[in-house]
């Protein structure tokens, strides 16, 4: 039977018109070995219609689910290893944050060998570290509910792994000022040399 195996992107948001995550998806999809059955899907950013979206794909029991979302702020791959249970809108004032599940688990941390994969990444020349905080908004909130609606449903064995990817230079060539980047392509072989190197590790754990 292949290994069947989820890969999620986030729609465009705030000012940018393209996320990184679907150019990133884009360019990953060719990549991979017709060993896998990919099955994509882009979320909206948006809190309350992304978390059905998200619980349905899971109850398929994928052997694999890996998320990519943007992040602006780097110019290298984040495998993100904490998904907290605190929820926020950018610019939003500090009192307007909340809890994503009520009575839940103030964290999840990812069961995957994050710090191996992020080392080999940086040996084959792909700048990446594993990151402990992935913010506050959708991709963080991806995190935490994926982890959360897995142990609700322990007969779902399906490993998480939440991946922040930079903008790519297409997305800010136009624009005034200086940012962080790193080429879509790159972000794209380092999911692909992820998902090579993913052995079917065990499922998430409660921090
Ligand atoms: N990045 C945002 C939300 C969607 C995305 O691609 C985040 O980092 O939470």
């Amino acid at each position: 039977m292949p290994r069947r195996i989820l890969i999620t992107a986030f729609a465009p948001f705030g000012t940018w018109p393209e996320n990184a995550s679907e150019l990133c998806l884009g360019k990953l999809l060719p990549l991979l070995s017709t060993d896998f059955e990919v099955t994509t899907r882009v979320y909206p950013v948006e809190f309350v219609a992304a978390r059905p979206l998200l619980e349905s794909d899971l109850l398929q029991n994928y052997d694999l689910a890996i998320h990519l979302g943007q992040a602006q702020n780097t110019a290298r791959i984040r495998l993100e290893a904490v998904g907290l249970n605190v929820g926020s809108v950018p610019g939003r004032s500090e009192s307007d944050m909340f809890g994503l599940v009520a009575n839940g688990p103030a964290a999840y941390q990812s069961a995957l060998p994050l710090t191996q994969w992020a080392d080999k990444l940086r040996q084959e020349g792909i700048p990446a570290y594993v990151s402990y905080h992935a913010g506050t908004y959708l991709c963080n909130a991806t995190l935490y509910w994926a982890h959360h609606f897995l142990e609700l449903n322990p007969k779902l064995t399906t490993p998480v792994c939440f991946i922040h990817v930079p903008l790519d230079i297409s997305q800010v060539v136009g624009l005034p000022g200086d940012y962080l980047t790193l080429p879509s392509q790159m972000t794209a072989n380092a999911v692909a040399r992820l998902i090579a190197m993913w052995d079917g590790a065990p499922g998430p754990s409660v921090l």
